[in-house]
């Protein structure tokens, strides 16, 4: 944000408001007071991303390198992923996530109280219809014990992130957020967290493919009782920037002690395969014992499949340096 956001540009958009009433200072806000952010700003409906496209175009260019006049694409075709499971004892788990919004609602940076509860009410709604044996825990119903419990073992969102708190994110916490899982915690929803609904397959291996397949069989049953947010040109609607288009993040935790110790190397092997290095703890996480969270970075102007093929692909070669290049 810091890097696009020009005096002139500021001084343009600063008295627009969406239909929503969302400024540009809010927008900004998170980047301003957490100078570390690595992206800075949030919208805060779809109108957003039109009203302070001046700012957003150039952010999304230079994330997804995606730009004004390209189309975003869509396949959830699992079985045109290649290569997709990886049979290593380097990788601990997957997990694949999307995020998605609520088609006329604001997004969660700039929702009222009475339109999030009626945003949970809708989702839990939706869950009873699963096919999967689960059940739902509001935020305030479980135990302060319980919900550490379930952020240690990365099953939960974390409380208290103050890059979602200065976005807007946080406010009335924990009133009407929740998690949903099966009996594995092999399917989970967040609600009501950065975006409104997070939907994620996760399990322990290098089984791509399962996870992969289970996440879509179990959106698509989501997307009978729930309209998402979505743009032809950016594909769904979310708070950050950087989750437009798929809103999927496809990763793997995965030991990397050799390759770490050269992180220049480590860096360019994932420039050149778009992946995103995040530590154990997800995103602002230092990763520990040489465990790194490694992602498709992309997720606008590139179907899901290519997304998690970026991964695969990315991983892959990644354990073919980590292999030979240190024995
Ligand atoms: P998001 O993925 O929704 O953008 P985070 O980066 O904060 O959010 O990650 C959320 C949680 O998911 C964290 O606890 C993180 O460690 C966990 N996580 C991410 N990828 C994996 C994985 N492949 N295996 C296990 N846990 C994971
Ligand atoms: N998606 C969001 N949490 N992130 C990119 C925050 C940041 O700007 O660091």
């Amino acid at each position: 944000m810091k890097k696009h956001l020009t005096d002139e540009m500021y001084s343009n958009l600063k008295s627009f408001k969406t239909k929503s009433g969302y400024t540009l200072d809010m927008a900004i806000n998170s980047g301003i007071k957490n100078p570390d952010s690595s992206i800075g700003i949030y919208a805060g409906d779809e109108e957003s991303y039109t009203l302070f496209g001046d700012i957003f175009n150039p952010i999304i260019k230079e994330y997804h390198g995606f730009s004004k006049d390209d189309k975003h694409k869509t396949c959830l075709h699992v079985d045109d992923l290649r290569d997709a499971s990886i049979d290593d004892e380097a990788i601990i788990s997957t997990r694949i996530r999307v995020g998605r919004n609520l088609l006329d609602f604001p997004l969660g940076t700039n929702i009222s109280k009475k339109q999030r509860d009626e945003v949970e009410k809708r989702v839990i709604n939706a869950l009873k219809s699963l096919t999967c044996k689960g059940r739902y825990y509001s935020l305030e119903s479980m135990s302060k014990e319980d919900r550490e419990e379930l952020i240690k073992e990365h099953f939960l969102f974390k409380e208290g992130d103050r890059f979602l708190k200065f976005a807007g994110l946080n406010r009335d916490w924990p009133s009407s957020r929740g998690i949903y899982h099966n009996e594995e915690k092999t399917f989970l929803v967040w609600v009501n967290e950065e975006d409104q609904l997070r939907i994620i397959s996760m399990q322990k291996g290098g089984d791509i493919k399962e996870v992969f397949t289970r996440l879509v069989q179990f959106l698509n049953e989501l997307e009978q009782k729930l309209t998402f947010s979505y743009s032809k040109h950016l594909g769904f609607i979310t708070s950050c920037p950087t989750n437009l288009g798929t809103a999927m993040r496809a990763s793997v935790h995965v030991k990397l002690p050799n390759l770490s110790q050269d992180m220049p190397k480590f860096e360019s092997i994932c420039k050149k395969h778009h992946l995103q290095i995040r530590g154990i703890h997800g995103e602002h996480s230092k990763s520990e014992e040489g465990i790194f969270d490694i992602s498709n970075k992309r997720r606008l102007g590139v179907s899901e499949v290519e997304c998690v093929q970026d991964m695969v692909d990315g991983v892959r070669a990644l354990l073919h340096v980590e292999k030979n290049l240190y024995m």
